[in-house]
């Protein structure tokens, strides 16, 4: 029996498994610089964030109409329940459709039909996070905020992602004030491949919720003491940090240790076809490569949903 758990850090672009891709390429007459399921799963080694960055925006150009956008999140909410999710926190990246002229409604209508029916379909509750790309200007971030929010669409944060180093928190200053004071919730990817102070700079200026990643706030005493004693959520994605070489190998990763120092972690899949697995698969790696114990597997399970945007009383139900 796997414990129930919530999902707060994935991208639902990073969903997309192979065979979706070569099938809606297919389907939409999109040309892609390979010609075969083989030649695309033969591209899925990574050197660093931006090599696997390369590959997602160019995979996620088999997207074009709205039942694209819901069948890939239909195909994760189904995965993600039989890995034991019970609570999804999901988010898109919504410039790497609009640049390339996709409609802001295709996307969010999309994927709201397949958000909207999945307690019913699949006994996930979710909610949903439009992530904005860190090397793309602060100012299309805005408009592309403001026009969602005049759009009406329902949506219940926003995040920051895409490349890291040298996109510091302070360039999105006027973003994250917008989204607060439209009652958005807040969460920034940090500490990936970035300093311990973009965490701290995510805390202080944006003044986010939870931190995605955070694994190099351990270079930093202070910065660590202050998480534990604040204790904001670190959303942390072992497979993940395997596969982009935030960490050396699976033996490495500091799971264990952010837990033994009383940081807020949990446990997620981030970016799931790309880096070898939902969260069961990253849950039984640390298991069976780092000695999670019983106990803090619990506390990772705990942690996931207390750090979840639910109510008390949406948390107290899956507890
Ligand atoms: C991402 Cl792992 C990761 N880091 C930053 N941005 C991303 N977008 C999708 N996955
Ligand atoms: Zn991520």
């Amino acid at each position: 029996m796997r414990l129930p758990v919530a999902e707060l850090h994935l991208h639902l672009e990073g969903t997309l498994e192979p065979e979706f891709i070569m099938d809606a390429a297919a389907r939409n007459g999109v040309v892609l610089p390979w010609r075969s399921l083989e030649e695309l799963r033969s591209k899925y080694r990574f050197t660093d964030l931006q090599s696997f960055l390369d590959l997602l925006y160019v995979n996620l150009e088999v997207l074009h109409t709205r039942d694209d956008f819901e069948q890939m999140t239909r195909s994760y909410l189904r995965r993600a329940a039989a890995a034991g999710v019970r609570h999804a926190e999901a988010s898109t990246d919504i410039q790497a459709h609009t640049r390339r002229g996709i409609p802001i409604e295709v996307v969010v209508d999309g994927v709201r039909a397949a958000l909207d029916t999945s307690e019913d379909d699949y006994g996930i509750t979710t909610k949903l996070i439009i992530s904005f790309l860190r090397d793309r200007s602060p100012d299309e971030a805005v408009d592309v905020l403001t026009r969602l929010l005049a759009s009406g669409a329902r949506f219940d944060g926003i995040g920051l992602d895409s490349a890291e180093v040298g996109f510091p928190p302070s360039l999105f200053v006027g973003l994250y004030d917008l989204a607060r004071a439209n009652g958005l919730h807040v969460v920034a990817h940090a500490g990936e491949e970035g300093p311990p102070q973009y965490v701290a700079d995510s805390l202080d200026l944006l003044q986010v919720e939870r931190i995605d990643h955070g694994n190099r706030s351990l270079e930093d005493a202070h910065l660590v003491a202050r998480l534990v004693a604040e204790q904001i959520p670190l959303t942390v994605c072992p497979l993940s940090n395997v596969r982009l070489r935030v960490v050396d190998d699976l033996e490495q990763h500091p799971i264990r240790r952010m837990l033994a120092h009383g940081l807020n972690v949990s446990v997620h899949s981030d970016d799931p076809a790309y880096f070898g697995g939902y969260i069961d698969d990253n849950i039984d790696a640390i298991v069976d490569r780092c000695g999670v114990t019983n106990d803090e597997l619990a506390r990772l399970a705990r942690n996931s949903i207390d750090a979840s945007f639910l109510d008390a009383e949406g948390k107290a139900r899956l507890h």
